[in-house]
């Protein structure tokens, strides 16, 4: 979708901080962190939420869900990570491109993402 910023990110047209990217998804690093570590997963593809992915859209939920453990793992998340998908407006997603939250490192942090 030519006016959505992760859509953007995912094709390089604007810089990010990626951890991960193949050809299916990009992992990026979140530009206004919660925690020690915090990043995002997205799928190339635009996808608005959760709530619009479709049936055929779940093998690629399932690698996303996937990369979660991988990359927070990969990010030194030994003690455990916290992984949210905001969906909708009543659950905060403020981003329209379907995106995994991935926060994790040291505590205390207050989560507010
Ligand atoms: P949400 O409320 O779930 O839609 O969170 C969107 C997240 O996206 C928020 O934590 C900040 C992050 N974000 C927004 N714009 C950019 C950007 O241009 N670059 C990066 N790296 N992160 C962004």
């Amino acid at each position: 979708m030519s006016d959505c910023i992760f859509c953007k990110i995912a094709a390089g047209e604007i810089p990010s901080s990626k951890i991960y990217e193949d050809d299916d998804v990009v992992a990026f690093r979140d530009i206004h962190p919660q925690a020690p570590v915090h990043f995002l997963i997205i799928p190339k593809k635009h996808i608005t939420s959760l709530a619009t992915a479709e049936a055929a859209d779940e093998p690629l939920l399932g690698k996303m869900l996937g990369l979660t453990r991988t990359l927070a793992l990969q990010e030194g998340c030994a003690n455990g990570f916290r992984v949210i998908i905001n969906t909708g407006r009543d659950g905060g997603q403020e981003v329209p491109h379907l995106h995994v939250h991935v926060l994790g490192g040291p505590r205390p942090w207050k989560r507010t993402t």
